[in-house]
């Protein structure tokens, strides 16, 4: 699944520099000043989190029970992002490129919610 993801993001670099960044882009590792959001106890740790457009939150599963990130299409979410099932310690980051709210779930657990505002 993950492969499957950098194979979308690489198709979607190499479309043009033309095309305008989507609102959401998935990155390989954590940049620099990431906000951090931990997965415990069946539970997004920070459930709402406020950042500045263009910047990034990482994910990281801190328990054995795996689990990952889901953006379903609906609000600022244009287009459907579903996350790699991360195991413990395994993270996923994601760049926010247009200011809005953006819902997600974990695709296993959906009652596991949490939502990202762009500012
Ligand atoms: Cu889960």
């Amino acid at each position: 699944m993950r492969v499957l993801v950098f194979a979308a993001v690489l198709a979607a670099l190499s479309a043009g520099a033309a095309v305008a960044a989507g609102s959401l882009e998935v990155v390989p590792e954590a940049p620099v000043g990431t906000t951090e959001v931990k997965i415990a106890k069946m539970k997004f740790a920070t459930p709402e989190v406020r950042i500045k457009t263009g910047s990034t939150v990482t994910w990281t599963n801190t328990e054995a029970l795996p689990h990952n990130v889901h953006f379903k299409p609906g609000g600022s979410v244009d287009k459907e992002v579903e996350g790699p099932m991360l195991r413990a310690n395994q993270t996923f980051s994601v760049q926010f490129n247009t200011p809005g709210t953006y819902d997600y779930i974990c695709t296993p657990h959906p009652f596991m919610k949490g939502k990202v505002v762009v500012e």
